[in-house]
C-alpha cells in the first residue's frame, strides 16, 4: 500500500505529484517533500511559502516540521524568513543528532550554510493583502483570520510513514510568533508502525491538546483513523469551552500504516486532498455534524474552479 493525505485544496497538486512518486517507488522522505515544496512554491496560496502573508511587520515568517515515523527523526523550523522551501530546510535538520528544532536568525545562518535556497518571500499581492488588512484592522477587525497551513501524512510501499507541514502562521500574527506547525506532537506526528497526523488551525488551541500525537496514540489502541481524528477534535473542542469559553479553529487528518485515513474538524470549510494506491487523488469537504462527527464528500468541479478563480483574483483594495 502507498498514499498521502493532506490539509486543504491547495495540496491538490502536490498530493497528485506525490501520487506518481510513490506508484513508482519513491521513498516516503522524498514525496512528501516534493508534494509540500508544490505548495511552498505556488505564488497565489497566500499562508504557505512564497506568497505567504506577512507578520504584523510586514516580513514573512515562516514555520515547517518534519517527522520520520521510522526513527522518530524530527527537523524544524520557526520564524525563518527569506528561504524559499523551509520544509527541505526541515527535513535537512532531522537529520542531524541534535539541533534538530531552529528559530529565526539560527535557522537563517544554519540554512544559508547548507546553502538552501535564498529568496525575497513578500509578493507584491501579499503586499496588497497587508495594505488591505490594515485599513481593515483600523475598523476594528480581529487580526487572527485567513489562515491555512499545509500539514501532510505520506505512507509508501515500504511501509514508511512522514509527517511534515508548513506555514507562514497567522496573518499580522506577532514577530517571533511561533504555531503548532513546528512543534512536533501538536502540528505533525508519525509512527510508521501506527501512522500519522497533522493539524491546522488556531495553533495556540491545537498545542493546548498536542493533537497529532493524540490522534496517532488513540490509533495505537485501535481506533480508525477517522474515529481517533474525530475524537481528538470533540474531545480538545470540548475541554477548551469548559476551560476557557471558547476553542479555535481545530482541523485534523490522519493516515494509518494500512493506508487508510480520516479527517475531523470543527468548522465549516475544511477541505483535504488524499491519494492512495486505491484512491485516485482527490479533494474531499468536510461536513460536520452537531454530534462532532464528520462525513466528506468529493469536491465537484465546480467548487474546484471557483477555488481557484477567488484564490487568484486581483486584490481588491478601495
Ligand atoms: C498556526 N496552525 O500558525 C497554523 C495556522 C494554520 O490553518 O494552520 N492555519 O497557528
Amino acid at each position: 500500500m502507498y498514499g498521502i493525505i493532506a490539509t486543504w485544496r491547495m495540496a491538490k497538486e502536490g498530493v497528485e505529484l506525490a501520487d506518481q512518486m510513490l506508484k513508482n517507488g519513491e521513498v516516503s522522505g522524498k514525496a512528501i517533500e516534493a508534494a509540500i515544496k508544490a505548495v511552498e512554491d505556488f505564488p497565489y496560496y497566500k499562508s504557505v511559502g512564497y506568497g505567504g502573508l506577512p507578520n504584523e511587520e510586514q516580513i514573512v515568517e515562516l514555520d515547517a516540521g518534519y517527522m520520520d515515523g521510522d526513527t522518530m527523526s524530527v527537523g524544524a523550523l520557526g520564524a525563518i524568513k527569506d528561504f524559499a522551501n523551509p520544509i527541505s530546510i526541515a527535513k535537512k535538520l532531522s537529520e542531524e543528532k541534535v539541533n534538530n528544532v531552529l528559530v529565526g536568525a539560527g535557522a537563517e545562518k544554519y540554512a544559508r550554510e547548507m546553502k538552501f535556497e535564498e529568496k525575497e518571500m513578500l509578493t507584491d499581492r501579499a503586499k496588497a493583502f497587508y495594505r488591505k488588512r490594515k485599513k481593515e484592522l483600523d475598523k476594528e477587525l480581529k487580526p487572527y483570520d485567513g489562515h491555512d497551513t499545509v500539514g501532510m501524512v505520506c505512507l509508501d510501499t515500504a511501509g514508511t510513514v512522514t509527517a511534515a507541514t508548513s506555514t507562514s502562521g497567522l496573518f499580522m500574527k506577532r514577530s517571533g510568533r511561533v504555531g503548532d506547525s513546528p512543534i512536533v506532537g501538536s502540528g505533525f506526528y508519525a509512527d510508521s508502525q501506527v501512522g500519522g497526523a497533522t493539524a491546522t488551525g488556531l495553533g495556540e488551541d491545537l498545542m493546548k491538546g498536542c493533537i497529532s500525537y493524540e490522534i496517532v496514540r488513540l490509533m495505537v489502541e485501535g481506533l480508525t483513523p477517522q474515529a481517533a481524528c474525530e475524537k481528538a477534535v470533540t474531545d480538545l473542542d470540548r475541554k477548551l469551552r469548559e476551560k476557557r469559553g471558547e476553542a479555535g479553529d481545530l482541523s485534523v487528518v490522519a493516515m494509518n500504516c494500512k493506508g487508510e485515513f480520516g479527517c475531523a474538524t470543527n468548522i465549516g470549510g475544511f477541505s483535504f486532498s488524499v491519494a492512495t494506491k486505491d484512491q485516485e487523488p482527490v479533494v474531499y469537504l468536510v461536513t460536520r455534524e452537531e454530534d462532532g462527527h464528520c462525513s466528506f464528500r468529493e469536491a465537484d468541479q465546480e467548487w474546484l474552479e471557483e477555488y481557484m478563480r477567488v484564490r487568484m483574483a486581483p486584490v481588491e483594495e478601495s
